[in-house]
């Protein structure tokens, strides 16, 4: 049975009376080319045009993505804009609008949890959810991807949904019908929906990976699920049989709800390099005051500063100090981040970045060093080191909280403000496939 073959069921299925599910419902939506779907809804006079979200051809800029009008011009994600405006030079060109991007994608998340709690946010706009039928789910897995559907399309945007028994296979099934599809791999079809795909569809086959395998003359997921055991080898060494698995349909890995935080970090990229250490101060002083926001927000509080740098050049540098108690107080660390500072930059250097970090989350180390006096947590999470005046920190959360993030600022955040240079920067986590850990192989 091909996948068109699905799709057919998927849309039937809305109609007739549904089959039932047995076994796991997991669901992997993804927005459909959604920076640029997102600016065809804020500005009207650009639906139906090709528009492109990207930066700027004559700064080297590349794509981040582009309507799907663009796409049939060959325009691409990461493609450089210069190439961009060869292939269609009267696309419409737009440097994006992150905040709005995140709100509605915290929508969209919003309603995916409505159904069930067990969601994984891989990127900005995808994320895979477990909807078997069980204790927090009821309803037919098809009924509840239909109505996430619908109220996607309430914001004025389009997503594609994959259902399966797995998360590779819905991944690979949420590709299948773009934009605005459903496809659905009712249980026990599985390797027989896979079996005719090329070997790309599959997360963990990269292009090199597809280049190894087509040298053998294994061109689709079938043929790949049947090659023999030393090709694999070769090709995936300890992950053969879990990739020959992922062909047959037979993936495992689970939802992972809660992504353990690792670190809490915020860097800033300026117009003009930064050369006075008192404007490097400050910078440190402001990025430390934003970490340590998040860090309270999110009710952690870590053992390990790090403080990075990059020179003009792009070569970067980075230092750190563990401390022996947890901190999330900017008054505490900032001092801290301000000693490092020798550790990464002399004078006469300019720096073109300065970034923050927080980490260190679960350790508990036996040695005393900066704030020996302080008591050590008995037990459990460690608690955070407060100094006397912490309470002009909580007040500040509390109103920024309230009013939003501008409603509080100190005259150090005001300097900075005009200077960084407001590029859209994707954390890489936003793109990681969440199934391969693989890729690296
Ligand atoms: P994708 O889901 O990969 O792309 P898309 O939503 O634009 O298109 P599709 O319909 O094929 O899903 O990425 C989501 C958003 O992430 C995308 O709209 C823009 C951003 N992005 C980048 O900024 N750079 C990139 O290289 C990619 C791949 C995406
Ligand atoms: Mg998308």
């Amino acid at each position: 049975m091909s996948a068109l073959d699905h799709k057919d069921t998927a849309e039937k299925t809305g109609l007739d009376v549904l089959q039932a599910w047995d076994g796991a419902a997991i669901i992997l939506l993804d927005l459909d080319a959604f920076f640029a779907s997102v600016e065809q809804l804020d500005h009207p006079e650009w639906r139906g045009k090709p528009v492109i979200v990207g930066g700027d051809s004559e700064r080297r800029g590349v794509v981040s993505t582009c309507s799907y009008e663009a796409r049939t011009y060959g325009v691409r994600s990461a493609m450089p804009s210069v190439q961009a405006r060869r292939l269609c030079p009267d696309a419409i060109w737009t440097p994006g609008n992150f905040p709005r991007y995140i709100a509605l994608s915290k929508r969209v998340m919003d309603f995916m949890l409505e159904e069930s709690p067990f969601l994984q946010q891989v990127s900005i706009d995808e994320a895979f959810m477990d909807i078997s039928p069980g204790r927090f789910v009821k309803d037919h897995p098809i009924l509840i991807a239909n109505r996430i559907r619908e109220k996607v399309a309430t914001l004025g945007i389009t997503c594609s949904i994959g259902l399966g028994t797995s998360k590779s296979i819905a991944k690979v099934a949420s590709d299948m019908d773009k934009p605005n599809g459903l496809t659905v791999v009712y249980p026990g079809r599985e390797a027989a929906f896979l079996a005719p795909l090329p070997v790309r569809t599959m997360s963990g086959v990269g292009r090199q990976a597809a280049k190894r395998l087509h040298a053998y003359g294994i061109e689709t997921l079938g043929q790949m699920a049947a090659a023999e055991p030393n090709i694999l080898k070769e090709i995936y060494g300890k992950n053969a049989e879990m990739m020959r698995n992922r062909c047959l349909g037979l993936d495992a890995s689970p939802i992972e709800t809660e992504t353990e935080v690792k670190s809490v970090s915020n860097e800033m990229t300026f117009s003009t390099d930064l050369l006075r250490r008192d404007e490097i101060e400050q910078a440190v002083a402001l990025l430390a005051a934003k970490v340590g926001r998040r860090l309270r927000r999110k009710q952690l509080a870590g053992h390990t500063l790090s403080l990075k740098v990059r020179y003009p050049d792009l070569s970067i540098r980075s230092a750190q100090r563990t401390l022996s108690q947890a901190v999330d107080d900017e008054q505490v660390y900032t001092p801290v981040l301000r000693e490092l500072i020798d550790e990464v930059w002399e004078p006469g250097c300019g720096l073109r970045l300065v970034g923050v970090a927080v980490s260190g989350f679960g350790q508990r180390p036996e040695q005393m060093s900066l704030f020996d006096e302080l008591p050590q947590p008995a037990s459990g999470k460690a608690s955070a080191t407060r100094p006397p005046n912490h309470g002009l920190v909580e007040a500040t959360d509390l109103v920024k909280n309230r009013f939003g993030e501008d409603a509080v600022r100190f005259g150090r955040e005001f300097r900075f403000a005009e200077r960084d240079t407001g590029t859209i920067a994707q954390k890489k986590d936003d793109y990681k496939d969440p199934l391969h850990p693989l890729e690296n192989h």
